[in-house]
């Protein structure tokens, strides 16, 4: 049912907004419950004969004698189809409770949410047959981008969700009309739900925990099934040791140099992805002596204290 909790909660939300609405009400329509069959017991006790049947029948088949009295209440669903409808006595109250709008909840996609918000019109009373609409709200999340870390150096510690942004638009259909005559949607974006994601695997750990240096990380809204998008993830134990020898030192920084003159000559001498993930120190997608650097600073605060670690000297993505 609830593909996207955060959809639905925030849907029930601004559905117990409409809910106390006058007209709209649950509690305004129990109450016209009652009215209504008040009304239509005064009706059947209004006309002069059959007072002896009355007792017999309900307050329904009483008002249903009386054709003149009552009127057609039809109730539309989005696309103006018949959703229900009522016989409502002359001047009784409309009971919008009983109209069951459940069925118009949908999941156009997965990222979609759509449901009942409100009728283009809800009088009190039935004083003429009249077709009442239903206008729906949505609630769409949207990723707009996936968490900036890419690759990881060590094992330990949780998949780094900074940078994720998720969206949700809420748009409803208003009962006033625009120039073309249809019904107007007001549109709010929220941008502050990126909090409520999780990633699958959530460690590190987890996610290389197959031997393999890449890996796919699912984000799901929180309590989901259904993931929003997915990313990959590389373990990058070599980070900056682009001779591949088991270090990384001076000798790194002046072969990145030299490969950024090269490539600056040559542009044809552009490494390979998995040079890339290694040397591309700053992540900006080229060689470049700002990629040296880093190696020289790496190499130096390891010299002064070899705890040190790469994320100590960059914010790697
Ligand atoms: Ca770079």
């Amino acid at each position: 049912m609830n593909k996207l909790r955060i959809l639905s909660v925030l849907l029930s939300m601004m559905t117990a907004a409409v809910l106390i609405q006058p007209g709209v009400s649950a509690e305004g329509s129990s109450e016209s419950t009652s009215s209504a069959s008040a009304s239509a017991q005064n009706t059947s006790a209004g006309s002069s004969n059959a007072a002896a049947d009355q007792e017999k029948t309900t307050g329904t088949t009483a008002a249903k004698e009386t054709a003149d009295n009552l009127f057609t209440v039809t109730f539309l669903d989005f696309d103006g189809n018949v959703l229900y409808s009522m016989d409502v006595p002359s001047g009784g109250k409309i009971d919008y409770a009983s109209v069951d709008t459940s069925s118009l909840h949908t999941h156009p996609d997965i990222y979609t949410e759509k449901m009942f918000y409100q009728w283009d019109q809800s009088p009190e009373y039935a004083e003429e047959n009249i077709s009442i609409r239903a206008l729906w709200q949505s609630a769409t999340i949207l990723l707009k981008n996936v968490p900036d870390k890419r690759r990881y150096t060590a094992l330990d510690g949780s998949i780094d969700l900074d940078g994720l942004e998720v969206s949700i638009t809420i748009e409803k259909q208003l009962t006033e009309l625009d120039e073309d005559g249809n019904y107007k949607i007001s549109t709010t974006t929220s941008d502050d739900v990126a909090l409520s994601c999780a990633a699958k695997p959530a460690t590190v750990q987890e996610a290389f925990s197959d031997g393999n240096s890449s890996a796919e990380i699912s984000i799901y809204p929180i309590g989901e099934t259904k993931p929003l998008s997915s990313y990959k993830i590389y373990y990058v134990p070599d980070f900056g040791d682009v001779t591949g020898n088991g270090i990384v030192d001076a000798v790194d920084a002046s072969h990145l140099l030299r490969l950024y003159a090269d490539i600056t000559e040559d542009p044809k001498k552009q490494p390979d992805d998995a040079f890339m993930l290694k040397g591309d120190i700053d992540g900006d997608g080229k060689i470049t002596s700002a990629d040296a650097s880093f190696v020289l600073k790496y190499y130096a605060a390891v010299s002064a204290d070899e705890k040190t670690v790469w994320d100590d000297i960059i914010k790697i993505k």
